[in-house]
């Protein structure tokens, strides 16, 4: 593994030398993405029913969005989750689900992917940088995952929490971000039957750089509440904190639903750059409108009737 090195650098810092130290250390560690990506364990590729639950858009190369990554625990450098993630170790891994449930339980992940209905879906993904995606995932829906542990009628939100091992992700051995990485969803949002656990992609088990063994995918939010390798989900009666909303509260808030009329304080959200189209750090050249809710409108919309979603962004 190349020596590791980070720079302080928030996501929200997309300024000329933020591209240039990128560019720089992406090129030094591409030397060590083919090592990265044979670094997983080989496992059996993920039998799965497709889902009536796709988008025909193009799908973004399988490249692109194993090269391309936020995942700060691996670095800020969207090359740096590929390039440094070898030594992470997904299996064998706990997920453990407590707070205000009436069973809290802790399942080995290799007995829930045999034992979940696992179904494919192609969705659309936008990160709140302006770069969206759409990927196949395979995974089953949270909300039959959380039924499981009986939630308390006292349950209205549902915190997640990300491994943070500095031995195995040398990002969180740095202040990047308040570590282990957190994040939140109120309960109806959890309970959607959008929201899954992903455990692929393409077919296959999720790459270590995209969230390897287990992660949210959260299609109407911007991509950062999608929290990867989880490792612990607590059910809670307030609020929970989350990793980015500590960072800058005013540039990431707790919905951050995708809404192009909301801008971020400084860059637009009313256009995307689409991941796969050139562009290198800006993941993209071809631009498409931003729909709001990702385009999952129809689907999501209910679940904010009357709330103001500029202040509750
Ligand atoms: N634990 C953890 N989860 C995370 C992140 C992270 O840095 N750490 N980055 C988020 C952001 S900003 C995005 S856009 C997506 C990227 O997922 P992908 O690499 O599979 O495209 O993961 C999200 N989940
Ligand atoms: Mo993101």
């Amino acid at each position: 593994m190349p020596a590791f090195k980070t720079p302080f650098i928030p996501m929200s810092e997309i300024t000329p030398r933020t591209v240039f130290l990128d560019r720089r250390r992406f090129m030094a560690g591409a030397g060590a993405l083919g090592l990265a990506a044979i670094g997983s364990p080989v496992l059996a590729a993920l039998d799965a029913k497709k889902s009536s639950y796709t988008v025909a858009d193009t799908l973004t190369p399988r490249k692109d969005a194993t090269t391309y990554n936020n995942f700060y625990e691996f670095g800020t450098g969207k090359g740096d989750p590929a390039a440094y993630s070898g030594d992470f170790k997904p299996l064998p891994w706990k997920i453990r689900i407590d707070g205000l449930v009436a069973k809290p339980m802790e399942f080995d992940v290799e007995e829930l992917i045999a034992g979940m209905p696992l179904e494919e879906r192609v969705y659309r993904f936008r990160c709140v940088e302006a770069w969206s995606m759409v990927l196949p995932w395979t995974g089953f829906m949270l909300s039959d995952l959380l039924r499981k542990v009986e939630p308390l009628g006292s349950a209205k939100f549902v915190a997640f929490r990300s491994a943070a091992r500095p031995e195995e992700m040398p990002g969180v051995n740095y202040p990047i971000l308040e570590w282990p990485y957190r994040e939140g969803l109120r309960l109806d949002e959890a309970m959607h039957p959008l929201a899954i656990m992903a455990v692929g992609i393409y077919g296959d088990r999720l790459p270590n750089q995209n969230g390897a063994p287990i992660r949210l995918v959260v299609p109407w939010k911007y991509g950062f509440k999608s929290i990867k390798s989880i490792e612990t989900i607590t059910f809670t009666d307030s609020q929970p904190e989350t990793s980015w909303n500590m960072a800058a509260a005013n540039e990431y808030g707790f919905y951050s639903n995708v809404n192009p009329e909301r801008d971020h304080p400084r860059w637009s959200q009313a256009s995307e750059r689409v991941l796969g189209t050139g562009g290198g750090f800006f993941g993209g050249v071809e631009r498409r409108d931003t729909e709001k809710f990702n385009g999952y409108g129809a689907e999501v919309a209910s679940l904010y009737a009357g709330m103001d979603l500029i202040e509750n962004y």
